[in-house]
């Protein structure tokens, strides 16, 4: 069976685009795999984070990505911190990796240029995320598409890791991007992508707990253009109508024939916003109710959150205590 692993930080309101970029998709390939997901706290530090509020999103997390349809029976579910080997193993994996490779992450680059004074933690962190990949000998790492340039480093660490000690010792992993909802953009500019850090943003994003009526504002309020056709298309003017129309390919699971029959009789984008809206309002309902009930028993998620550490530590400890083997440590 394939091995997967998959990652989300715990910085703010789970969104549309991480909805359909990655956990949807961690969901529904969860039968056929054995699967790792990783409420990623220790990335989260790698920008200024007030401690009270980090805390209780990492909860909020863990409760939202069950509310999603992730399965503890099914898939391993805990939160990065709880297995020391990633920030040990993260060590290791530093004092292999040359510094230029990190320099050229385009994340690294678009994030830094937004902050006055840059930690250190924000040019290593495409490490810990390998080190997160490679520690499970995953096979398959679903992300969106913003996130196949550091499963791509991940490669290549790995690979110089093998090539070094003469082993195959890590697995190569493969990022798997989806064909749909890869790149879900902001509503109120379709040239940036829905994000996290701006979900706050009126009209920007669609979070996950937002009221029916909000995601109906947020939709109507959405940027498109002046005409009014509504066709999937690469032109850059036609941005807005094909995200909406991306949104709903996603959401129903149509082919783009269909969703394009679906607006057949539609009088302009303000009927294509609402039918958007309409399937995304149904797909979150039952969501939030059982989120909201998840919330209501702290002790079940500490319950659920602690067994998914257990079983990730049985994996990724002995790993890393290998590897420190190798690398020519006294292990005791
Ligand atoms: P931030 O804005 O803080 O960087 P983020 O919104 O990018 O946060 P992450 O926790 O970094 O969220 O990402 C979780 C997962 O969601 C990743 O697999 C990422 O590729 C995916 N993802 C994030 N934004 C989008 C988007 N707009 N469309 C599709 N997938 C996305
Ligand atoms: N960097 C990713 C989150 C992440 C991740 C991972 C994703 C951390 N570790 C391991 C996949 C596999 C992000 O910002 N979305």
């Amino acid at each position: 069976m394939k091995r997967v692993f998959s990652g989300i930080q715990p910085t703010g309101n789970i969104h549309l685009g991480n909805y359909l970029g990655a956990v949807k998709n961690w969901v529904d390939a969860q039968d056929k795999k054995e699967n790792f997901f990783c409420i990623v706290d220790l990335h989260s530090l790698t920008v200024p984070q007030d401690p009270d509020e980090l805390r209780f999103q990492t909860r909020a997390l863990a409760a939202m990505l069950l509310a999603c349809g992730i399965d503890p029976d099914k898939s391993t579910l805990f939160i990065q911190s709880h297995v020391k080997a990633h920030a040990e193993g993260a060590w290791l994996l530093n004092c292999v990796t040359p510094l230029g490779w990190l320099q050229r992450m385009t994340q690294f680059k678009d994030k830094s240029a937004k902050q006055e004074s840059v930690l250190t933690g924000l040019l290593t962190y495409p490490i810990l995320m390998a080190g997160d990949i490679i520690f499970y000998d995953a096979d398959e790492v679903p992300v969106g598409d913003d996130q196949k340039q550091h499963v791509e480093l991940t490669r290549d660490i790995a690979q110089s890791f093998n090539g070094r000690f003469s082993q195959p010792f890590f697995t190569i992993p493969k990022p798997i991007i989806p064909v749909v909802g890869a790149r879900v953009m902001g509503l109120d500019g379709p040239a940036a992508k829905m994000s996290k850090s701006s979900a706050d943003k009126r009209g920007h994003a669609i979070r996950l707990l937002d009221e029916p009526k909000e995601i109906m504002r947020s939709f109507k309020r959405a940027v498109t253009d002046s005409g009014r056709e509504i066709i999937f298309s690469d032109a850059p003017e036609k941005a807005g109508v094909n995200n909406l129309l991306g949104i709903y390919k996603a959401v129903t699971g149509k082919n783009k024939e269909d969703v394009i029959a679906d607006f057949a009789n539609a009088r302009g984008y303000g009927d294509l916003k609402v039918g958007v809206a309409e399937v995304v309002i149904d797909m979150l309902a039952p969501i939030r109710a059982k989120y909201g009930q998840l919330m209501e028993d702290p002790a079940e998620l500490d319950r659920l959150l602690a067994i998914g550490a257990t079983q990730a530590n049985a994996v990724a400890q002995p790993k890393v205590d290998e590897m420190k083997r190798i690398m020519g440590l006294v292990v005791p």
